[in-house]
């Protein structure tokens, strides 16, 4: 009552009865949304949360864990945040963020004394991590080649497919992965990038792919970055694991290189989520090598223009971190020691988790858990595997098989495989 009086109060005659016939009654105005489907990695967290089991062990979202299984938050990161503790005001940053962050980690990628860098041919912007990043990059896409389509590797991280759809970007796709030999399917993919329409966008991980943890060769990205010459393709990187592959962010970045090196335009979309374990700070970077400085101009302008009326400009406090560790060398060189550290003590529990399942006398084989690299072990576990850890094991892992090695540990180990030897050979 009282709230209708005051509708009647606020809105005129007309408006209100226009208002009464498309909204039936202020209680059906919702009554056609029906629940959304569990995000396939964080609904895997949100369950394992509810389990109230003491044996429970998480290996689903991608998030590094130490050997105890608990957060990291890395020294290099606790000094910078001493450092800049009480130095500075809380003021906007510019809408296309932070400056000091922005050149930093454009050398991770571009490499230190990148040519393109100092000719400005780069558009860049700090970015809501690496999703915000690909976000933006599907959002300038859709504006500005509204009619074109991006190939995207099946499988690939299962946000992917939803940013592209949000973006009204048609998707493509690109057969990377052959589940017989758990490797590259190198002869379909090249196949898919030799049959696209000249000129098409392509999504590629730039190191640790996510979830197969298959990355092509050196040779294979020579070849591939070639064929996107001959066929003047787009390679738009996803590079979310800089330093997880090998344990050496330049090292990392190889692939991104090559690409450069032929003289190809790309996008990189760039994430200190993983590398610098700052996942909740939501920090990283969108970039668009441009044909000259004056193009890097507009294209940034634009990008800005994008991200002005959804966010309208990026969060401080991950920038400073960032660009305090990379502008010192002393806090640079002991981020680069930790991300080795971070890397190590996963292949370190891939060669681990081969040995136990070899040692339990497992028929199948398990090479691949220490062929793959990166965060993830794309263990060849089907769904109902997987459900079966999960109800009689309390061991939360994606339907796809996907084992976050991140998260495995001296102390599950055993226990993880046990149970996964357990899956494979009863029924
Ligand atoms: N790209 C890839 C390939 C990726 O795996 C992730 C995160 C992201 C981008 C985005 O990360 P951000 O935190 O926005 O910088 N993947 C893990 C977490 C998630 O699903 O959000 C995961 O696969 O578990």
């Amino acid at each position: 009552m009282a709230l209708g009086a005051a509708i009647s109060r606020a809105i005129p005659r007309r408006a209100l009865s226009s208002a009464a016939t498309s909204a039936r009654s202020a209680s059906s105005w919702w009554g056609h949304v029906e629940p959304a489907p569990k995000d396939p990695i964080l609904g895997v967290t949100e369950a394992f949360l509810a389990d109230p089991s003491p044996d429970k062990v998480n290996v689903g979202v991608g998030a590094y864990r130490d050997d105890n299984g608990k957060p990291v938050v890395l020294e290099c990161v606790r000094e910078a945040e001493r450092r800049i503790a009480g130095t500075l005001n809380m003021e906007y940053l510019p809408m296309g963020g932070s400056v000091k962050m922005i050149e930093e980690t454009l050398k991770l990628a571009y490499g230190e004394d990148s040519e393109f860098i100092k000719d400005k041919r780069i558009a860049a912007v700090q970015a809501l991590s690496g999703t915000g990043a690909c976000r933006l990059f599907a959002d300038f896409q859709k504006r500005f080649l509204p009619d074109s389509q991006i190939y995207i590797p099946i499988p690939t991280w299962a946000n992917h497919h939803n940013i592209w759809r949000d973006a009204r970007v048609p998707q493509r796709t690109l057969r990377y992965y052959h589940p017989e030999s758990k490797g590259l399917d190198f002869a379909s993919m090249m196949d898919d990038i030799r049959n696209a329409p000249n000129g098409s966008f392509f999504l590629l991980h730039a190191c640790a792919h996510n979830p197969t943890g298959v990355d092509p060769s050196e040779e294979q990205w020579r070849e591939i970055s070639y064929q996107f010459k001959v066929k003047n393709h787009f390679p738009f990187f996803d590079m979310a694991y800089q330093g997880f592959a090998s344990g050496d962010p330049e090292r990392d970045a190889k692939a991104i290189r090559i690409f450069l090196e032929d003289g190809h335009p790309i996008g990189c979309a760039q994430s200190y989520a993983k590398n610098m374990g700052l996942y909740g700070q939501r920090i990283g970077c969108l970039s668009i090598l441009c044909e000259d400085e004056m193009q890097a101009v507009a294209v940034k302008s634009q990008l800005q223009q994008l991200a002005r009326p959804m966010y309208s400009n990026p969060p401080v406090h991950g920038a400073l971190i960032v660009s305090t560790i990379l502008g010192d060398t002393e806090l640079k060189n002991l981020w680069l020691k930790e991300v080795k550290g971070m890397a190590d003590r996963i292949i370190g529990m891939r060669k681990a988790l081969r040995e136990n399942l070899e040692k339990l006398g497992s028929p199948l084989s398990w090479e691949h858990i220490t062929n793959q690299i990166g965060m993830f072990c794309y263990s060849g576990l089907t769904p109902e595997q997987v459900d079966r850890l999960t109800s009689e094991f309390h061991i939360y892992m994606t339907r796809n098989g996907r084992i976050s090695m991140a998260g495995v540990t001296t102390g599950n180990i055993g226990y993880l495989a046990n149970a996964i030897h357990e899956v494979t050979t009863s029924s």
